[in-house]
């Protein structure tokens, strides 16, 4: 297998607002960061992917971008951001820019243009369509609620926004779209940052005659079927010869409904578009009849079932990504294991176990490092995000969901879960801000902080260090191949990872009781590579502990 530093790392996500306050205004910025690259040294992760800090009306916290060339005024200036790329490079860190081309926002120039007229140069940078019987254009839903389609009466015409309406998607058929969004990658690339992590890039070659989507009982709108379409990888080969090969880049598309065979091309071997994508097929296993709003757990089966598909038909063709969360998810201990008291700490580490010793590039959400669990909110006042917002009118007003149950959904999978203030201390507000956070910090904090885990050698932050390390050193770690034992077990995620002699053994207990392991008669004498509980030797029979995790080396 081709070896590549992107292979080789750890990538650590930053959701810029919620990261470090350094101005007391309660939202986080480019200053914040730069007083905490330090902490991300001690961690040892190489790359940081940093959400969306661009200029931006902040419809969707960022996501929704009015000037690809300028910094959000509450996040700093060009100046704070050039400061921060310094001090991440003199630190040996990498910088991965989120890229979000799918959309603009209504309020970025090419749509104050394309909205004047019919014959404005930028009409065709968006999709603008007539209505049908004084209805929109097709049957499209939006994936936060509603129609995708909203109506603009300066033409009298629709528009179309996959997103929100503050969040008009760009029509990538249109060749000076692609011209405009590749020399401004350029500019970056110039500045020196080291990648892209691309929004929703499964979604930008939309279905040609955009057709109404198959409806079932009690839907609204339709599912727009925009996934991998007709042109998607015509246009990242495009931009791969324009830009990406240009430059020694670590690129991820994030690629919702992907499948292996789409992944193939995606993060083709051969280099000619990504290097690896975000597949999303773990983390809806535990769907319910209304999509994320519902309380199921997945089941440990099936999520093996699914990493090792990933793992095994991706394997010297293309290159996996690795998560258990990120600012759209909830907190990983919360939904794959347990974040009560007495197991937190345990569980954060058999998770993160699990998760690093895998084949792919791991990535860290913020906070995971420490065992962070979700923020419970305790009324609807409390919740800033657009999805969960738009959501909880639309299956309440509906009647479909009371409010009571889907209040709780929104505690288990709603994105704010995720998106509360990093945990630094034990001081007011964690740590955080000196004055009022834009959103709720998670009350425990006085117990989970960085500061209390960087003193305690047992802590899940040291525990992530050590994996961190391990990765430079065992080269096994990052090219071996992956096979999986014990597939009918409810208890145990067990696989071997091989490297011409090299072998690796990773159990992992996901459940609180103690349960019986034979191991493979090859491992018996190995030596452990890492765990969470201590042991003494190591027999063939062995007993786990609730939660614990354990790396044996041959
Ligand atoms: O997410 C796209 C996406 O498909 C989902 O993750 C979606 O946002 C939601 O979580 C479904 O439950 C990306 C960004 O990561 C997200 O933060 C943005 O809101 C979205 O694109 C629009 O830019
Ligand atoms: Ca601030």
């Amino acid at each position: 297998m081709e070896k590549k530093w992107w292979k080789e790392a750890v990538v650590y996500q930053i959701y810029p607002r919620s990261f470090m306050d350094s101005n007391g205004d309660g939202i986080g910025d480019l200053q914040g960061i730069i007083s905490r690259l330090d902490y991300l040294k001690e961690l040892g992760v190489d790359v940081v992917w940093l959400s969306p800090v661009y200029q931006s009306p902040n419809d969707d916290n960022g996501y929704d971008i009015s000037d690809y060339q300028a910094i959000m005024e509450e996040f700093g200036t060009m100046e704070d951001f050039d400061r921060m790329l310094q001090g991440m490079h003199e630190r040996g860190i990498k910088l991965v820019m989120d890229l979000v081309v799918n959309h603009t926002s209504d309020e970025h120039p090419w749509f104050v243009e394309s909205r004047s007229s019919k014959d404005n140069p930028y009409r065709d940078y968006y999709f603008w369509r007539e209505g049908k019987d004084g209805k929109e254009p097709n049957n499209w839903a939006s994936c936060f609620s509603g129609s995708a389609w909203k109506y603009d009466k300066t033409t009298d015409m629709y528009f179309l926004h996959l997103f929100s309406a503050k969040q008009p998607d760009l029509n990538w058929d249109n060749p000076r779209v692609r011209q405009d969004v590749f020399s401004m990658m350029n500019w970056w690339c110039e500045k020196g940052i080291d990648g892209f992590r691309m929004d929703v890039i499964s979604m930008i070659s939309k279905k040609p005659g955009l057709p109404d989507g198959q409806m079932f009982p009690g839907m609204v709108y339709a599912n727009p079927g925009c996934i991998n379409g007709p042109h998607v990888h015509e246009y990242l080969q495009e931009m791969n010869r324009e830009v990406l090969s240009r430059y020694d880049l670590m690129t991820v598309g994030e690629c919702a409904g992907v499948t292996i065979e789409e992944a193939k091309k995606y993060a083709s071997a051969d280099g000619k578009e990504l290097n690896m994508v975000f597949q999303f097929e773990h983390v809806e296993l535990d769907e319910g009849k209304f999509g994320k709003w519902t309380d199921r757990r997945v089941d440990l089966k099936e999520l093996k079932q699914t990493m090792s598909k990933w793992q095994t038909q991706l394997e010297g063709r293309a290159w996996n990504s690795l998560f258990f969360g990120n600012h759209d998810q909830p907190r990983s201990l919360s939904r794959f294991g347990c974040d009560a008291p007495e197991y937190r700490v345990d569980c954060a580490k058999m998770l993160a176990t699990c998760l690093h010793m895998m084949q792919g590039t791991p990535y860290i959400y913020q906070g995971e490092e420490l065992g962070m669990t979700n923020c419970p909110f305790d009324s609807l006042d409390e919740v800033r995000d657009i999805e969960s917002l738009n959501a909880f009118k639309e299956l309440t007003g509906m009647g479909v969901i009371t409010e009571a149950d889907m209040m709780r959904y929104i505690n288990l999978r709603g994105r704010d879960t995720s998106r509360t203030p990093m945990q630094w201390d034990g001081s007011r507000n964690a740590g955080f801000t000196a004055g009022t956070p834009w959103i709720k910090v998670n009350p425990n904090y006085t117990q989970i902080n960085a500061e209390a885990e960087m003193a305690d050698r047992d802590s899940v932050f040291h525990y992530y260090k050590k994996l961190i390390s391990l990765r430079k050193r065992e080269k096994v770690i990052v090219y071996g191949s992956y096979r999986l034992l014990e597939p009918d077990s409810e208890s145990l995620y067990v696989y071997t990872r091989t490297l011409g002699d090299e072998k690796l053994l990773v159990i992992c207990n996901f459940t609180e009781n103690e349960t019986a392991y034979e191991m493979p008669e090859e491992f018996a004498g190995g030596m452990v590579l890492i765990g969470n509980c201590r042991r003494e030797g190591l027999e063939k029979e062995i007993s786990l502990a609730p939660y614990e995790a354990l790396v044996i080396k041959v």
